[in-house]
């Protein structure tokens, strides 16, 4: 045993590695891609991304029958995409120890809802565990496993973005080798028809009890006692800011929130003079010991957002606890596509053909944002071509309706969308901006770049022929760095009375690793029109005393979009070739 600091991400991959999973499987998402990530590199475990969550939680499940240890990964969001084999799962159980780690994220820091992981293990009928801080973000995925074979069940660990991304220190093992069992045909079991998951049902809720004796005595639910004038349920990160807020009161702090530790939570209220629950998100414990009968206190603490000591602290009337000041002169960073970014050519000319664009999820969506305001909708990963085309059955719009989507997220859930275009008689227009990688999550390989999560080379698909085989006549291929062929393409296909995917194919800025010479203007030549500025490149701004575009020589990458859409020819090599800290060799 020895004592280090690491992430809760690390840690979640600590764990899995000495509870001696075999297999890691997941898609990225933030906050939850660092753990397959770190377990790739350790010895003894086959890591890959599957295409999307429900694929991840399929091969888990397939893992877990053939009778090995797996882990798989995803954010909130992810688990709407994989709650249909997480629901059916719980009925048949497992073979090897299924854990599902599943991050939140409160506040919505990189994510386009917030949603309470802990409603779908009650839905689901899964345990759940919430760690509070490393240490337990590791001991809880070893116990999820114990658990999951005990009890015959897969369980979710729930973590949130400050438990995933904040380090504290942990105790570190070693990894626990286990036999993988010879495989037994058991279609009692697995095979989940009506007359199989009627009795599988029933022996769930057998499980279901034995767990509800479990929650009630197990070491992930404890009781702090401190004094009895008021005591606090609370869970997960909430428990940090409770203990640091009101180091003074008593704590019942659960692990496990699923199933409801309904005893311990009776005689914990009955020794505290006044009890109140803090929890981020939805009020799931609140709701369960009020139907107990107990009154809680109101603290006015929302359940929108993330918690601080110094919110649960205010919240209670306690002295704010001491905290290092905020640095609050740091320059605004608001998101922004990069320089050289490949998709900032599309949304140009998709700008410029006033089109709808129905958007999706990638760094893409910014295309949403100011000067080049292009995007329309952004719901879910996979929307922009079911979106695009219910658009299209009302036709109310004026204006030509574009499908964008990233490469990604096609392989995600893209494909569906389209097929059903195809299959519906669609006469619309798609796009698929083909930068090589999952870029916003931080480059994580695809089935569409043809990379590994250990780095190694995959098969690519081949997006033309794959488009063409699902029924699109009309496929292009454009260079997303000339807006004008962008444009002009675009305009043919929207005029066009068939269904047509455009492929815009060119790496993200950040994988590549030449930077040309930047560009700079020539103040001569510059008539102050903005076309350059209205590019929203971060190396481009307006001279507030002549009103010309200036090029920042350390940003500029030397992509030349800037060039292609002057009119006066007044951006020109700058003859500068600059180092930027080695980031482009
Ligand atoms: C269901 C779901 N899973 C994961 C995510 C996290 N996520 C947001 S965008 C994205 C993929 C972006 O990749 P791509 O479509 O290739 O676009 P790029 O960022 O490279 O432009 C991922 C994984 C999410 N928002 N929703």
């Amino acid at each position: 045993m020895s004592r280090t600091l690491m992430s809760g991400n690390e840690a979640v991959a600590r764990g899995a590695w000495e509870a001696g999973v075999v297999v890691g499987v997941g898609y990225p998402g933030t906050p939850s891609t660092e753990v397959l990530e770190n377990l790739v590199g350790y010895e003894g475990v086959n890591c890959q991304w599957a295409p999307n969550e429900k694929v991840a939680a399929e091969v888990a499940a397939g893992v877990s029958v053939a009778g090995a240890r797996v882990l798989v990964t995803m954010k909130h969001v992810g688990l709407n995409v994989a709650a249909d084999p997480l629901f059916t799962q719980a009925y048949a159980g497992v073979g090897g120890g299924l854990v599902y780690l599943v991050a939140d994220d409160p506040s919505m820091h990189s994510s386009q809802n917030e949603q309470d992981t802990r409603n779908y293990a009650a839905a689901a009928k899964v345990p759940i565990l919430e760690p509070s801080d490393s240490a337990e973000a590791l001991e809880f995925v070893k116990r999820a496993f114990e658990i999951s074979e005990h009890y015959d069940v897969p369980v979710i660990v729930r973590t949130t973005t400050r438990i995933s991304h904040s380090k504290s220190m942990v105790e570190v093992g070693e990894r626990e080798e286990r036999d993988i069992p010879e495989y037994h045909k058991d279609a009692g079991r697995f095979v989940m028809m009506p007359a199989n998951a009627r009795v599988r049902r029933v022996d769930l809720a057998r499980r279901l009890n034995e767990l509800e004796t479990c929650v009630e005595s197990c070491p992930e639910n404890r009781v702090e006692m401190r004094g009895t004038e008021l005591g606090v349920i609370t869970s997960g990160v909430a428990y940090q800011y409770v203990r640091e807020a009101l180091p003074d009161v008593s704590v019942l702090k659960l692990g496990m929130t699923f199933p409801f530790p309904e005893a311990l939570v009776g005689e914990f209220a009955a020794k505290v003079e006044r009890l109140a629950v803090v929890e981020e998100l939805d009020p799931y414990l609140m709701l369960r010991v009020k139907a107990l009968g107990i009154e809680v206190m109101e603290t006015g603490l929302p359940q929108i957002g993330e918690y601080s000591p110094g919110l649960v602290a205010a919240a209670f009337g306690a002295p704010e606890p001491e905290l290092r000041e905020p640095i609050t002169d740091l320059p605004p960073r608001p998101p922004l596509m990069c320089p050289g970014c490949p998709h900032r050519g599309v949304f140009y000319a998709l700008h410029r053909l006033k089109a709808v664009v129905t958007g999706d999820i990638g760094c893409y969506t910014l295309g949403a944002l100011p000067p080049l305001q292009a995007v329309d909708t952004c719901i879910c990963m996979g929307a922009s071509m079911g979106m695009a085309h219910g658009m299209e059955l009302i036709g109310s719009a004026e204006k030509p309706v574009v499908a964008v989507i990233g490469d990604s997220t096609f392989a995600h859930s893209g494909l569906t969308g389209l097929l059903n275009m195809v299959y519906n008689g669609s006469k619309g227009t798609v796009m698929i901006l083909d930068n090589r990688t999952t870029a916003m999550t931080g480059h994580q390989g695809n089935p569409v770049s043809g990379v590994t999560l250990a780095g190694d080379p995959a098969p690519a698909v081949d997006l033309e022929a794959l488009v063409r085989a699902m029924g699109v006549s009309s496929v292009r291929m454009v260079n997303p760095h000339d807006p004008g062929e962008v444009y002009h393409v675009l305009k043919e296909e929207v005029a066009a009375e068939h269904l047509s995917v455009i492929v815009a194919k060119a790496p993200c800025a950040l994988l590549v690793r030449e930077k040309a010479d930047p560009f700079a203007v020539d103040e001569d030549a510059c008539v102050k029109c903005g076309r350059c500025i209205n590019l929203g490149c971060p190396a481009i701004s307006k001279d507030p005393q002549t009103s010309r575009a200036v090029i920042d020589a350390t940003i500029c990458v030397g992509c030349g979009l800037c060039v292609k859409v002057c009119k006066s020819d007044a951006i020109v090599p700058s003859g500068a070739a600059c180092d930027i800290g080695g980031r482009w060799s």
